[in-house]
């Protein structure tokens, strides 16, 4: 039988692509591959690339997996996309982009789609960047729109955060608010080929001298991505943070992301227990009684909880 696993470990696409599948779904396999797997996870560099919709996210990444191709690096990506009724379009648009990869088998691009409560998104994709890890991606690209707090979550995943803004700082303040600036280790100026980029420039790199940011100022590289240009500066920078990073503000991020993760685990097991113990018709009639004030709902938890304990050894 086909081991997803096994053949993830392999580097078969077809495996990777099911595994990301099944994390999506929910499906239960997911976590048995997800425990299979663990231990090859945690040696890729994973970059974020994350900016407002239509700052050039995809373009850039496009020329990156380029870069990255020509050194010979295996490479995935995954394209978080929120799932407004307005993306569908946009998903499609970053497919086509970055197609002239996607037929190499060294390269495996993926889009995600945003869903369910705030967190679960950055689990999913962090499950999936573990994927693309144990598949032996040695550079895995994370592009994110930078607007809620859940796709900041998702770019907290990454080791190097590329924050893309473009000529015109106004039409980026949704990013200031975000929190996006004190994530990034690189800024990108892309559309450089407007007028309008030296001042931007200026003006951003007098923004992060007031201090907006942490101890070290993040170099600021300014990008025509349509054109490539820019672009070897960019993937200088990325080498020398990844060579130079602080190792220990890295684990720290790290290891908060974990934490939430397995918060989220353990909250979702919790609830599995609680619908194997509580049927919805019991659970109508807990309703019933506290809508008849029979009981309030503090004390009916209680006693669920209480009774759960006792039933489940938990
Ligand atoms: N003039 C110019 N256009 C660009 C540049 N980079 C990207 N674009 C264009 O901007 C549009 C949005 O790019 P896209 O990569 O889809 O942005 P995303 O939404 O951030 O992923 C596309 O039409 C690109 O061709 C650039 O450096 N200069
Ligand atoms: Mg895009």
């Amino acid at each position: 039988m086909f081991n997803i696993a096994q053949e993830i470990l392999k580097g078969n696409p077809r495996a990777i692509a099911k595994g990301i599948s099944l994390i999506e779904n929910k499906h239960p396999d997911a976590q048995k591959i997800l425990k299979d797997i663990f231990s090859h996870t945690g040696k890729s560099i994973i970059i974020g690339v994350t900016g407002s919709p239509g700052s050039g996210k995809s373009t850039l990444v496009d020329q990156i997996i380029g870069s990255f191709k020509k050194k010979g690096k295996n490479i995935g990506i995954i394209a978080v996309d929120p799932s407004s009724p307005f993306s569908g379009g946009a998903i499609l648009g970053d497919r086509i982009r970055m197609m002239r990869h996607s037929t190499d088998s060294n390269v495996f691009i993926r889009s995600m789609a945003t869903r369910g409560h705030l967190g679960g998104l950055a689990r999913a994709s962090g499950e999936a960047i573990s994927i693309l890890e144990a598949s032996g991606k040695d550079v895995i690209i994370v592009e994110t729109v930078g607007v809620g707090q859940d796709e900041v979550e998702v770019v907290r995943l990454a080791d190097i955060v590329l924050v893309v803004l473009i000529a015109g700082v106004g039409d980026d303040i949704q990013a200031f608010k975000a929190g996006i600036m004190e994530i990034a280790d690189i800024f990108v100026l892309n559309k450089a080929d407007s007028p309008e980029s030296d001042r931007t420039e200026s003006q951003i790199k007098a923004m992060l001298d007031l201090g907006l940011s942490k101890e070290k100022i993040p170099p600021v590289v300014k990008t025509v991505a349509t054109k490539g240009e820019g672009i070897d500066s960019l993937i200088e920078e990325i080498e020398i943070l990844s060579y130079t990073q602080d190792q220990k503000a890295r684990a720290t991020r790290k290891r908060k992301l974990l934490s939430w993760i397995l918060k989220d685990i353990i909250a979702e097991k919790i609830h599995q227990v609680i619908s194997e113990h509580i049927q919805s018709e019991e659970f109508e009639s807990f309703i019933d009684r506290i809508y008849k004030k029979e009981i309030d709902p503090y004390t009916l938890a209680h006693e669920i909880v209480d009774r759960i304990k006792k039933d489940s050894d938990i």
